[in-house]
């Protein structure tokens, strides 16, 4: 999220930018809980840059910007801690970040989790207004390509935990992220974690459960029937 009056504090958080790494203990990411400085235009470390202006931020500094609170909604603390990296998106105008996982196993499947939030971007009385109020989810990117999304989340205060799960083609992909569609909005990631192994659940759907139990009911009345 670009702010060009800022650029030079934002330079200046860049170099005091400390090296936060705290990998998941089991987690082939690193730095997934994006521990770093605040900053606009700027990943932390271990992440790099795909396309647009990303930002890391938490409560007291959206978009990575010293001191604003001009959120949609304010957010509550993120559930891995600390700072977060937030992604806008506004018609073909995208952000994404990423990194090269390594030591993956060809064939093998992994879980990619992480918590995502829309609080949003509010700045009406700007001389020029900034709004990114939408709806969006965020979407997940193997070398380029997506592999699946998170739920469609309107503006709220809470974090959700999300996950999908991949099959490995190639020992080091890129993994990265983005908002899945065009609708403008700035959505906030963090807690981002790959482990082995994970299937696709085979939980049935609610509809499911909802004719088993009916079919369980008639049985149990058609056996009262019988015995009866
Ligand atoms: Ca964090």
């Amino acid at each position: 999220m670009q702010f060009t009056r800022l650029a030079s504090a934002a330079a200046l958080s860049a170099l005091l930018c400390l090296s936060g790494a705290a990998a998941h203990a089991a987690s082939i990411v690193v730095n997934g809980s994006l521990t770093g400085s605040t900053v606009n235009m700027g990943t932390p470390d271990g992440w790099r840059i795909l396309e647009g202006t990303p930002d890391t931020l938490d409560g007291g500094n959206n978009v990575g910007v010293a001191g604003a609170t001009d959120f949609g909604v304010a957010p509550t603390a993120s559930p891995d801690g600390g700072t977060w990296v937030g992604l806008g998106i506004n018609g073909s105008y995208v952000e994404r970040f990423g990194q090269i996982l390594q030591g993956l196993s060809v064939g093998q499947t992994y879980t990619v989790s992480w918590f995502a939030g829309n609080f949003g971007l509010n700045r009406p009385d700007a001389a020029s207004p900034v709004q990114y109020l939408g709806s969006n989810a965020i979407d997940v990117m193997l070398d380029g390509v997506s592999i699946g999304h998170g739920s469609t989340l309107g503006l709220s205060s809470n974090w959700l935990s999300e996950s999908l799960v991949f099959t490995a083609t190639s020992a080091s992909p890129q993994l990265s992220f983005r908002l899945a569609d065009t609708t403008k909005a700035y959505l906030s990631i963090d807690g981002i974690a790959v482990v082995t192994g994970g299937t696709t659940p085979a939980v049935p759907e609610p509809g499911t459960w909802a004719l088993m139990g009916a079919g369980l009911i008639g049985l149990a009345l058609a056996k009262r029937r019988t015995l009866g």
